[in-house]
């Protein structure tokens, strides 16, 4: 057992996880819709600080002005009635037929024309909310076929897309940045920015790329076979980690939305690791929500809902927990010395040194004893062993 969260842990829940009534490719919805309030009152019983929402958790896609200000209305009386606040704002721009080939990247003028209005109508939504993030989810952008995109063209598009909407933030005075969440393939055969190093790379070409960052989300990475933890840490050096989506996938295959721990749980360990501890000599942190973004599964009821909304924190909690006692532990320490952990903070060059005097400086080259600097041994394995034994709580 662990402790029950509070907001204080800023644990934060998209509307559409728990809400997800188990409609998938082969079987119509196991559960009835929920009601986005009664959401919201739950996730706050439980322990919850906030919640994220697209525009059509809330709001059904086509409601009418009248309709959209009754149901917001009434939506931010469960806010203020829980002290839940809403952190983060999305637009689904996948689920209606307008979008099957995109909204940014449509070849469909009129498309992207309309994408663009949808995102800046929700962009002032979570301005109004007092909302720090905007996550751009791009499931649509993308193709099956090669030949259906040009690639240059999407891409430019892309860009021009999320730089519009950037610009719009600046010029509104809002205290929003843009999270882009990438992923590999599903909906689409391959979408477009399927890894975070893609994002980081047309973020890196943006004329207002300083207020766009990253919503990696751990099951995407995993789908493309990488390792989450390596793409939150290369997010974090570039300073654009502005948000995390937290859930559990087992190896590449459908998109699994597990909850957070349920698919791989050592490497989950080391994520919670990173975010709860940082860097082993120090560097960027990150200090923003701790957001799942998973599905209860669709053999569960009611009860097994909240059930995996709770899993999802104590999941988090427990793993805390062990990270911290790795950290404290004074073998651990040692065993960080040892295989060099620490000493990789230290600057290749010395301070003031140049290439010139790394050149001169025969004992690096001529006179080093490759072989003999060859045998070390780095200590890894017993390392990790410690890790693993934190993990699974045999240390304490
Ligand atoms: C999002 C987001 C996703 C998708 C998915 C929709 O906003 O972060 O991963 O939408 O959850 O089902
Ligand atoms: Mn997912
Ligand atoms: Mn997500
Ligand atoms: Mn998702």
């Amino acid at each position: 057992m662990t402790r029950k969260p509070t907001p204080a842990d800023r644990f934060s829940f998209g509307l559409w996880t728990v809400g997800w009534p188990g409609q998938d490719q082969f079987g119509s919805a196991s559960r009835p819709d929920l009601d986005p309030v009664e959401s919201v009152h739950k996730l706050a019983e439980l322990g919850a600080a906030h919640v994220t929402f697209h525009d059509d958790d809330v709001v059904p896609f086509g409601s009418s002005e009248t309709e959209r200000e009754k149901i917001l209305e009434r939506f931010k009386g469960a806010l203020a009635d829980t002290g839940i606040t809403v952190e983060m704002l999305t637009t689904n721009t996948f689920s209606h037929p307008i979008f099957k080939d995109g909204a940014f990247t449509s070849n469909d003028r009129r498309v992207r024309r309309y994408g663009l209005r949808k995102v800046i109508r929700n962009v002032d939504l979570a301005a109004e909310l007092g909302a720090d993030t905007f996550v751009m989810w791009g499931g649509r952008e993308g193709a099956e076929y090669d030949s259906a995109k040009d690639l240059n063209a999407a891409h430019d598009r892309y860009a021009e897309g999320i730089d519009t909407v950037a610009a719009y933030i600046k010029e509104k005075g809002y205290g929003l940045r843009i999270a882009i969440e990438p992923k590999p393939n599903e909906p689409r055969g391959d979408i477009l920015l399927p890894t975070v190093g893609h994002a980081l790379g047309l973020i890196a070409k943006l004329e207002h790329g300083d207020i766009v960052g990253l919503n990696p989300e751990v099951g995407h990475e995993q789908m493309a076979g990488l390792n989450y933890t390596t793409g939150i840490a290369q997010a974090l050096w570039a300073g654009k980690l502005f948000h995390i989506d937290l859930n559990g996938q087992k190896s590449i295959k459908y998109d699994q939305d597990l909850v957070f721990g349920h698919g791989d749980l050592f490497s989950a360990f080391a994520t919670v690791d990173l975010i709860e501890n940082g860097f082993p000599a120090g560097g960027p942190t990150y200090d923003g929500p701790r957001h799942f973004d998973y599905k209860p599964s669709r053999t569960e009821d009611k009860q097994g809902v909240w059930d995996s909304a709770a899993a999802n924190m104590a999941s988090y909690l427990l793993l805390a927990e062990r990270a911290r006692a790795f950290r404290a532990d004074p073998e651990v320490q040692e065993a960080l010395a040892y295989s060099g952990v620490l000493e990789l903070a230290q600057p290749t060059l010395a301070e003031g040194e140049t290439l010139a005097d790394l050149l001169a400086d025969r004992s690096t080259y001529e006179d080093f004893d490759v072989e003999a600097v060859a045998e070390r041994g780095f200590g890894f394995v017993r390392l990790n062993q410690l890790a693993l034994e934190h993990a699974v709580g045999a240390r304490s």
